[in-house]
């Protein structure tokens, strides 16, 4: 079954310069790129996308990082695109979850800081790709 996914490449990734990284395994994996952008979001954006963090104690540095620069925003498809982009991600934790092979466990070291985001769900897919690409 073709799914859509939402990746960001997050400013650390950006900053790093992992965007042709990411993508090239995005595009490695068969995945489609649909739509593609650099975007700096503003508070508001980005705390609707992290709405289900509101109230942890990480929720304002993770704001304040996710809006500090410019955003790699792309709607990937393909056969079980959440899962496929998931497993490509690795785990939230760069070190502890994330293994060796993956974006976060080959290039990073801090969970904040861990370069990508996708989408963990159906649901979040279509409600992340509704806020980030409304007229798709
Ligand atoms: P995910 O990005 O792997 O789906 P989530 O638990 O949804 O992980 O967390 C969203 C983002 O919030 C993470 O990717 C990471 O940047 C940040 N984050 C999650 N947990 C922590 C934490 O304990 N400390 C600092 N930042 C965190």
């Amino acid at each position: 079954m073709t799914e859509r996914t939402l990746v960001l490449v997050k400013p650390d990734g950006v900053e790093r310069k992992l965007v042709g990284e990411v993508l090239a395994r995005i595009e490695r994996k068969g995945l489609h790129l649909v739509a593609l952008e650099l975007r700096t979001v503003d508070r508001e954006t980005a705390s609707q996308h992290y709405a289900e963090h509101d109230g942890k104690p990480f929720f304002e540095s993770l704001l304040e990082f996710i809006t500090s620069g410019p955003v790699l925003s792309a709607v990937v498809e393909g056969p079980r695109a959440i899962a496929a982009w998931r497993q490509l991600a690795g785990g939230t934790d760069p070190v502890e979850k994330a293994t060796p092979g993956t974006i976060r466990g080959d290039f990073g070291l801090e969970t904040q800081f861990n370069l990508v985001h996708g989408s963990d769900s159906p649901e979040s897919a279509a409600r992340e790709i509704k806020l980030w690409w409304p007229n798709l």
